[in-house]
Protein backbone atom coordinates (compact mmCIF):
# COMPACT_ATOMS: atom_id res chain seq x y z
CA UNK A 1 0.00 0.00 0.00
CA UNK A 2 1.34 3.84 -0.83
CA UNK A 3 2.24 5.32 2.54
CA UNK A 4 1.14 8.77 1.06
CA UNK A 5 -2.07 7.90 -0.18
CA UNK A 6 -4.82 10.09 1.34
CA UNK A 7 -7.27 8.76 3.61
CA UNK A 8 -10.38 10.32 5.17
CA UNK A 9 -8.19 10.71 8.49
CA UNK A 10 -5.74 13.03 6.86
CA UNK A 11 -8.87 15.60 6.36
CA UNK A 12 -7.89 17.10 3.33
CA UNK A 13 -10.09 19.20 1.56
CA UNK A 14 -10.11 21.63 -1.30
CA UNK A 15 -12.47 24.61 -2.74
CA UNK A 16 -14.93 24.71 -5.14
CA UNK A 17 -12.53 27.39 -6.44
CA UNK A 18 -9.38 25.77 -6.15
CA UNK A 19 -9.99 22.76 -9.06
CA UNK A 20 -12.41 24.54 -10.70
CA UNK A 21 -10.09 27.21 -11.31
CA UNK A 22 -10.24 27.87 -15.28
CA UNK A 23 -6.64 29.84 -15.19
CA UNK A 24 -8.03 33.42 -15.60
CA UNK A 25 -5.84 35.82 -14.46
CA UNK A 26 -5.37 39.70 -14.85
CA UNK A 27 -3.82 39.09 -18.29
CA UNK A 28 -5.62 36.46 -20.01
CA UNK A 29 -8.79 34.45 -20.22
CA UNK A 30 -9.63 31.12 -19.26
CA UNK A 31 -7.42 28.05 -20.11
CA UNK A 32 -9.64 25.24 -18.66
CA UNK A 33 -13.83 25.08 -19.28
CA UNK A 34 -15.87 25.80 -16.40
CA UNK A 35 -16.32 22.43 -14.02
CA UNK A 36 -19.53 21.27 -13.04
CA UNK A 37 -19.69 21.53 -8.91
CA UNK A 38 -21.14 17.76 -9.37
CA UNK A 39 -17.92 17.36 -11.53
CA UNK A 40 -15.80 18.30 -8.88
CA UNK A 41 -16.85 16.29 -6.17
CA UNK A 42 -16.84 13.51 -7.79
CA UNK A 43 -13.47 13.63 -8.71
CA UNK A 44 -12.04 15.14 -5.82
CA UNK A 45 -13.24 11.91 -3.90
CA UNK A 46 -11.35 10.02 -6.53
CA UNK A 47 -7.96 11.23 -5.93
CA UNK A 48 -8.93 10.58 -1.86
CA UNK A 49 -9.94 14.48 -0.62
CA UNK A 50 -12.75 14.13 2.33
CA UNK A 51 -13.71 17.45 1.66
CA UNK A 52 -15.01 20.29 -0.46
CA UNK A 53 -15.46 23.62 0.51
CA UNK A 54 -17.47 26.41 -1.29
CA UNK A 55 -18.82 30.28 -1.32
CA UNK A 56 -22.46 30.51 -1.96
CA UNK A 57 -21.79 31.72 -5.54
CA UNK A 58 -19.52 28.62 -6.08
CA UNK A 59 -22.83 26.69 -6.08
CA UNK A 60 -25.34 29.30 -6.37
CA UNK A 61 -25.38 32.16 -8.95
CA UNK A 62 -25.77 35.43 -7.72
CA UNK A 63 -29.51 36.25 -8.66
CA UNK A 64 -30.76 32.65 -8.72
CA UNK A 65 -34.39 32.16 -8.21
CA UNK A 66 -35.71 30.37 -4.97
CA UNK A 67 -36.51 27.27 -6.91
CA UNK A 68 -33.42 26.99 -9.18
CA UNK A 69 -31.38 27.75 -5.75
CA UNK A 70 -33.08 24.65 -4.31
CA UNK A 71 -32.33 22.36 -7.45
CA UNK A 72 -28.62 23.04 -7.63
CA UNK A 73 -28.62 22.26 -3.63
CA UNK A 74 -30.11 19.07 -3.67
CA UNK A 75 -27.96 18.07 -6.91
CA UNK A 76 -24.96 18.63 -5.05
CA UNK A 77 -25.78 16.88 -2.07
CA UNK A 78 -26.53 13.89 -4.17
CA UNK A 79 -23.02 14.32 -5.40
CA UNK A 80 -21.50 14.49 -1.67
CA UNK A 81 -23.65 11.66 -0.83
CA UNK A 82 -22.62 9.08 -3.89
CA UNK A 83 -19.11 10.18 -3.29
CA UNK A 84 -18.67 10.27 0.09
CA UNK A 85 -17.90 13.60 0.51
CA UNK A 86 -18.05 16.51 3.13
CA UNK A 87 -18.83 19.99 3.14
CA UNK A 88 -16.76 21.21 6.12
CA UNK A 89 -16.15 25.07 5.58
CA UNK A 90 -18.10 27.38 3.72
CA UNK A 91 -17.92 31.14 3.26
CA UNK A 92 -19.44 34.22 1.07
CA UNK A 93 -17.89 35.73 -2.00
CA UNK A 94 -17.98 39.30 -0.86
CA UNK A 95 -15.25 40.53 -3.28
CA UNK A 96 -16.47 39.77 -6.73
CA UNK A 97 -19.50 41.97 -7.64
CA UNK A 98 -19.05 45.25 -8.64
CA UNK A 99 -21.17 46.33 -5.36
CA UNK A 100 -18.33 45.26 -3.85
CA UNK A 101 -15.48 47.44 -4.76
CA UNK A 102 -15.34 49.54 -2.27
CA UNK A 103 -15.27 46.73 0.41
CA UNK A 104 -18.06 44.93 1.55
CA UNK A 105 -18.66 44.60 5.48
CA UNK A 106 -16.35 48.38 5.54
CA UNK A 107 -18.20 50.04 2.49
CA UNK A 108 -19.32 53.41 2.79
CA UNK A 109 -22.44 53.32 1.24
CA UNK A 110 -24.97 51.86 3.99
CA UNK A 111 -26.72 49.88 1.51
CA UNK A 112 -23.54 47.65 0.13
CA UNK A 113 -22.91 47.07 3.97
CA UNK A 114 -26.49 45.96 5.05
CA UNK A 115 -26.75 43.32 1.22
CA UNK A 116 -23.46 42.22 2.63
CA UNK A 117 -24.90 40.94 5.57
CA UNK A 118 -27.39 40.15 4.17
CA UNK A 119 -25.54 38.08 1.59
CA UNK A 120 -23.57 36.26 4.48
CA UNK A 121 -26.69 35.08 6.26
CA UNK A 122 -28.01 33.43 3.01
CA UNK A 123 -24.67 32.06 2.52
CA UNK A 124 -24.68 30.76 6.63
CA UNK A 125 -27.99 29.01 5.77
CA UNK A 126 -26.43 27.16 2.42
CA UNK A 127 -23.46 26.45 4.36
CA UNK A 128 -25.47 24.77 7.66
CA UNK A 129 -27.98 23.34 5.17
CA UNK A 130 -24.63 21.51 3.60
CA UNK A 131 -23.28 20.35 6.90
CA UNK A 132 -20.46 23.18 7.66
CA UNK A 133 -18.99 23.88 11.03
CA UNK A 134 -16.79 26.52 9.85
CA UNK A 135 -17.44 29.59 8.16
CA UNK A 136 -14.47 32.06 6.81
CA UNK A 137 -14.66 35.35 6.22
CA UNK A 138 -11.87 36.56 3.61
CA UNK A 139 -12.61 40.33 3.80
CA UNK A 140 -10.93 40.33 -0.26
CA UNK A 141 -12.17 43.98 -1.18
CA UNK A 142 -11.82 45.26 2.30
CA UNK A 143 -9.65 48.30 1.97
CA UNK A 144 -8.06 51.43 0.10
CA UNK A 145 -6.74 52.54 -2.51
CA UNK A 146 -7.75 55.88 -2.02
CA UNK A 147 -7.02 56.08 1.41
CA UNK A 148 -8.83 59.50 2.61
CA UNK A 149 -11.98 57.81 1.39
CA UNK A 150 -12.64 57.07 5.41
CA UNK A 151 -10.79 56.84 8.84
CA UNK A 152 -9.23 53.76 9.01
CA UNK A 153 -10.84 53.12 12.56
CA UNK A 154 -14.14 53.60 11.02
CA UNK A 155 -13.19 50.63 9.15
CA UNK A 156 -12.09 48.54 11.90
CA UNK A 157 -15.18 49.14 13.90
CA UNK A 158 -17.63 47.94 10.99
CA UNK A 159 -15.97 44.99 10.90
CA UNK A 160 -16.26 44.53 13.96
CA UNK A 161 -20.14 45.45 14.13
CA UNK A 162 -20.63 43.07 10.88
CA UNK A 163 -19.14 39.97 12.77
CA UNK A 164 -21.40 40.77 16.20
CA UNK A 165 -24.02 40.93 13.95
CA UNK A 166 -23.46 37.60 12.20
CA UNK A 167 -22.22 35.61 15.34
CA UNK A 168 -25.69 36.56 16.73
CA UNK A 169 -27.34 35.60 13.77
CA UNK A 170 -25.49 32.12 14.46
CA UNK A 171 -26.83 31.74 18.33
CA UNK A 172 -30.23 32.98 17.32
CA UNK A 173 -30.32 30.12 14.78
CA UNK A 174 -29.02 28.03 17.51
CA UNK A 175 -26.54 26.95 14.54
CA UNK A 176 -23.36 25.20 15.58
CA UNK A 177 -20.89 27.50 13.56
CA UNK A 178 -17.74 29.14 14.11
CA UNK A 179 -15.90 31.91 12.14
CA UNK A 180 -12.50 31.75 10.51
CA UNK A 181 -11.16 34.81 9.66
CA UNK A 182 -8.63 35.32 7.09
CA UNK A 183 -5.66 37.99 6.71
CA UNK A 184 -4.18 39.03 3.29
CA UNK A 185 -2.05 42.02 3.10
CA UNK A 186 -2.77 43.79 -0.33
CA UNK A 187 -4.63 42.29 -3.62
CA UNK A 188 -7.18 43.01 -4.67
CA UNK A 189 -7.06 46.32 -2.64
CA UNK A 190 -3.91 48.08 -3.14
CA UNK A 191 -3.83 47.94 1.32
CA UNK A 192 -6.11 45.53 2.94
CA UNK A 193 -7.63 46.09 6.61
CA UNK A 194 -6.67 43.36 8.78
CA UNK A 195 -3.39 42.66 7.45
CA UNK A 196 -1.99 39.76 9.16
CA UNK A 197 -3.26 37.31 11.11
CA UNK A 198 -1.76 38.97 13.94
CA UNK A 199 -4.37 41.92 13.11
CA UNK A 200 -7.10 39.07 13.20
CA UNK A 201 -6.32 37.75 16.41
CA UNK A 202 -6.73 41.25 18.11
CA UNK A 203 -9.76 41.81 16.15
CA UNK A 204 -11.27 38.43 17.26
CA UNK A 205 -10.04 39.58 21.01
CA UNK A 206 -12.51 42.26 20.77
CA UNK A 207 -15.91 41.05 19.63
CA UNK A 208 -18.76 40.23 21.98
CA UNK A 209 -18.27 36.66 21.62
CA UNK A 210 -14.61 35.83 20.74
CA UNK A 211 -15.09 32.46 21.80
CA UNK A 212 -17.06 32.18 18.23
CA UNK A 213 -14.35 33.21 16.46
CA UNK A 214 -10.90 32.15 15.50
CA UNK A 215 -8.69 31.99 11.90
CA UNK A 216 -7.96 30.74 9.11
CA UNK A 217 -4.29 31.80 8.14
CA UNK A 218 -3.29 31.10 4.81
CA UNK A 219 0.63 30.00 3.48
CA UNK A 220 0.95 32.64 0.45
CA UNK A 221 -1.01 36.02 2.54
CA UNK A 222 1.60 35.87 5.16
CA UNK A 223 4.29 35.40 3.06
CA UNK A 224 3.22 37.97 0.66
CA UNK A 225 4.31 40.17 3.88
CA UNK A 226 7.26 38.59 3.83
CA UNK A 227 6.43 37.36 7.82
CA UNK A 228 7.00 33.52 8.88
CA UNK A 229 3.82 31.65 8.33
CA UNK A 230 4.70 29.37 10.57
CA UNK A 231 4.80 31.80 13.72
CA UNK A 232 1.85 33.23 12.93
CA UNK A 233 0.25 29.96 13.05
CA UNK A 234 1.90 29.23 16.31
CA UNK A 235 0.37 31.89 17.79
CA UNK A 236 -3.16 31.43 16.67
CA UNK A 237 -2.39 27.42 17.59
CA UNK A 238 -1.70 29.31 21.02
CA UNK A 239 -4.25 31.08 21.64
CA UNK A 240 -6.41 27.69 20.45
CA UNK A 241 -7.94 29.86 17.42
CA UNK A 242 -6.79 28.04 14.32
CA UNK A 243 -9.98 27.11 13.47
CA UNK A 244 -9.21 26.51 9.85
CA UNK A 245 -5.99 26.82 7.62
CA UNK A 246 -4.76 27.49 4.04
CA UNK A 247 -2.33 25.42 2.48
CA UNK A 248 -0.07 26.79 -0.92
CA UNK A 249 2.77 27.67 -1.74
CA UNK A 250 4.22 31.94 -2.44
CA UNK A 251 7.04 33.23 -3.39
CA UNK A 252 7.64 36.05 -0.82
CA UNK A 253 7.22 39.40 -2.31
CA UNK A 254 4.93 38.70 -5.46
CA UNK A 255 1.49 38.92 -6.19
CA UNK A 256 -0.88 36.38 -4.65
CA UNK A 257 0.32 33.38 -6.33
CA UNK A 258 -1.96 30.51 -4.94
CA UNK A 259 0.45 27.65 -6.13
CA UNK A 260 0.57 23.85 -5.20
CA UNK A 261 1.08 23.13 -1.55
CA UNK A 262 5.30 22.24 -0.81
CA UNK A 263 6.17 23.63 -4.35
CA UNK A 264 8.16 26.57 -2.58
CA UNK A 265 10.03 27.15 0.30
CA UNK A 266 10.23 23.42 1.16
CA UNK A 267 11.67 24.33 4.32
CA UNK A 268 8.86 26.47 5.76
CA UNK A 269 6.44 23.87 4.47
CA UNK A 270 8.59 21.37 6.29
CA UNK A 271 8.12 23.06 10.06
CA UNK A 272 4.48 23.84 9.08
CA UNK A 273 3.53 20.64 9.01
CA UNK A 274 5.90 19.59 11.95
CA UNK A 275 3.68 22.24 13.68
CA UNK A 276 0.08 21.20 12.74
CA UNK A 277 0.79 17.02 12.94
CA UNK A 278 3.11 17.58 16.40
CA UNK A 279 5.51 15.40 15.42
CA UNK A 280 7.61 17.06 18.60
CA UNK A 281 5.17 16.17 20.89
CA UNK A 282 2.77 19.53 20.98
CA UNK A 283 -0.75 19.34 20.81
CA UNK A 284 -1.99 18.25 16.92
CA UNK A 285 -4.18 20.52 14.94
CA UNK A 286 -7.39 19.06 14.74
CA UNK A 287 -9.15 21.20 11.45
CA UNK A 288 -9.32 20.40 8.41
CA UNK A 289 -6.19 20.86 6.36
CA UNK A 290 -7.42 22.40 3.39
CA UNK A 291 -5.68 23.31 0.22
CA UNK A 292 -6.47 27.49 -1.52
CA UNK A 293 -4.58 26.70 -4.54
CA UNK A 294 -5.05 25.96 -7.81
CA UNK A 295 -3.22 24.41 -10.89
CA UNK A 296 -0.45 26.11 -12.97
CA UNK A 297 -2.52 28.16 -15.94
CA UNK A 298 -0.03 25.87 -18.36
CA UNK A 299 -2.14 22.92 -17.68
CA UNK A 300 -5.47 21.24 -19.00
CA UNK A 301 -7.69 19.05 -16.22
CA UNK A 302 -5.27 16.21 -16.00
CA UNK A 303 -3.16 18.56 -14.30
CA UNK A 304 -5.72 19.94 -12.14
CA UNK A 305 -5.60 16.53 -10.30
CA UNK A 306 -2.20 16.08 -10.55
CA UNK A 307 -2.09 19.48 -8.79
CA UNK A 308 -4.56 18.43 -6.13
CA UNK A 309 -2.73 14.64 -6.04
CA UNK A 310 0.91 16.52 -5.43
CA UNK A 311 -0.80 18.76 -2.85
CA UNK A 312 -1.85 15.98 -0.36
CA UNK A 313 1.09 14.22 -1.25
CA UNK A 314 4.17 16.72 -0.87
CA UNK A 315 1.58 17.19 2.96
CA UNK A 316 2.22 13.36 3.74
CA UNK A 317 5.90 13.20 2.72
CA UNK A 318 6.61 16.31 4.92
CA UNK A 319 5.05 14.29 7.72
CA UNK A 320 6.60 11.39 7.42
CA UNK A 321 9.85 13.73 7.23
CA UNK A 322 8.74 15.66 10.27
CA UNK A 323 7.91 12.25 12.44
CA UNK A 324 11.40 11.08 11.13
CA UNK A 325 13.00 13.96 12.23
CA UNK A 326 11.70 14.32 15.63
CA UNK A 327 12.34 11.14 16.52
CA UNK A 328 15.77 11.40 15.80
CA UNK A 329 18.29 11.17 19.07
CA UNK A 330 20.78 13.70 17.87
CA UNK A 331 17.77 16.01 17.58
CA UNK A 332 16.18 15.10 20.51
CA UNK A 333 19.33 16.30 22.23
CA UNK A 334 19.81 19.34 20.62
CA UNK A 335 16.62 20.66 21.47
CA UNK A 336 15.98 19.53 24.53
CA UNK A 337 14.30 21.46 27.26
CA UNK A 338 16.81 23.05 29.58
CA UNK A 339 15.03 22.46 33.30
CA UNK A 340 16.97 25.15 36.57
CA UNK A 341 15.53 24.04 39.93
CA UNK A 342 16.45 27.59 41.08
CA UNK A 343 15.55 29.57 38.33
CA UNK A 344 12.39 28.32 37.05
CA UNK A 345 10.45 28.69 40.24
CA UNK A 346 11.70 31.96 39.98
CA UNK A 347 11.10 33.23 37.10
CA UNK A 348 7.38 31.61 36.57
CA UNK A 349 5.36 34.12 38.15
CA UNK A 350 6.59 37.85 39.86
CA UNK A 351 6.74 38.17 43.45
CA UNK A 352 8.16 40.77 45.63
CA UNK A 353 10.36 38.01 46.79
CA UNK A 354 11.23 36.62 44.00
CA UNK A 355 12.32 39.67 41.84
CA UNK A 356 14.10 40.18 45.74
CA UNK A 357 15.60 36.56 45.30
CA UNK A 358 16.60 36.94 41.59
CA UNK A 359 18.66 40.84 42.00
CA UNK A 360 20.76 38.70 44.31
CA UNK A 361 21.69 36.30 41.95
CA UNK A 362 24.89 36.57 40.47
CA UNK A 363 25.04 36.73 36.63
CA UNK A 364 27.91 36.04 34.10
CA UNK A 365 26.94 37.58 31.02
CA UNK A 366 30.07 36.75 29.18
CA UNK A 367 29.98 33.29 29.46
CA UNK A 368 26.22 33.50 28.68
CA UNK A 369 27.18 35.06 25.53
CA UNK A 370 30.09 32.89 24.45
CA UNK A 371 28.83 29.28 24.55
CA UNK A 372 28.10 27.99 20.98
CA UNK A 373 24.60 26.62 21.00
CA UNK A 374 25.04 23.74 17.68
CA UNK A 375 21.63 25.07 15.86
CA UNK A 376 23.98 24.98 12.71
CA UNK A 377 23.97 21.72 13.24
CA UNK A 378 20.54 21.18 14.39
CA UNK A 379 19.45 22.93 10.83
CA UNK A 380 21.88 20.84 9.02
CA UNK A 381 20.37 17.46 10.29
CA UNK A 382 16.85 19.02 9.73
CA UNK A 383 17.73 19.67 6.30
CA UNK A 384 19.06 16.54 5.72
CA UNK A 385 15.57 14.64 6.62
CA UNK A 386 13.69 16.91 4.72
CA UNK A 387 15.92 16.18 1.73
CA UNK A 388 15.41 11.99 2.60
CA UNK A 389 19.14 11.33 3.86
CA UNK A 390 18.15 10.46 7.08
CA UNK A 391 15.39 7.85 8.87
C1 LIG B 1 -10.07 33.58 -2.87
C2 LIG B 1 -8.93 33.99 -1.95
C3 LIG B 1 -8.69 33.00 -0.88
C4 LIG B 1 -9.83 32.85 0.08
C5 LIG B 1 -11.04 32.32 -0.55
C6 LIG B 1 -12.17 32.30 0.45
S1 LIG B 1 -11.47 33.09 -2.02
O1 LIG B 1 -9.68 32.55 -3.69
O2 LIG B 1 -7.76 34.17 -2.74
O3 LIG B 1 -7.52 33.25 -0.19
O4 LIG B 1 -9.45 31.93 1.07
O5 LIG B 1 -12.96 33.43 0.36
MN1 LIG C 1 -7.32 31.62 1.26
MN1 LIG D 1 -4.40 33.39 -1.72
Amino acid sequence: MDPFAPTPEDRFSFGLWTVGNPGRDPFGEAVRPVAKPTHLVQKLAECGAFGVNLHDNDLVPMGASASERDLLVREFQVALKDHGLVVPMATTNLFSHPAFKDGAFTANDPRVRAFAVKKSMDAIDLGVELGAKIYVFWGGREGTEADACRDPRTAVARMREALNYLCEYVRDQRYELCFALEAKPNEPRGDMYFPTTGHMLHLISTLDHPEMVGVNPEVAHENMSGLSFVHAVAQAMEADKLFHIDLNAQKIGRYDQDLRFGSEDLKQAFLLVRLLEGTSGTPRYQGPRHFDSHAYRTEDEAGVWEFARGSMRTYKILKARAQAFDADKEVRGLIAERKDALLDPLMARYSAANARALRGLTHDPAALGSAGLGYERLDQRMIEFLMGVHG
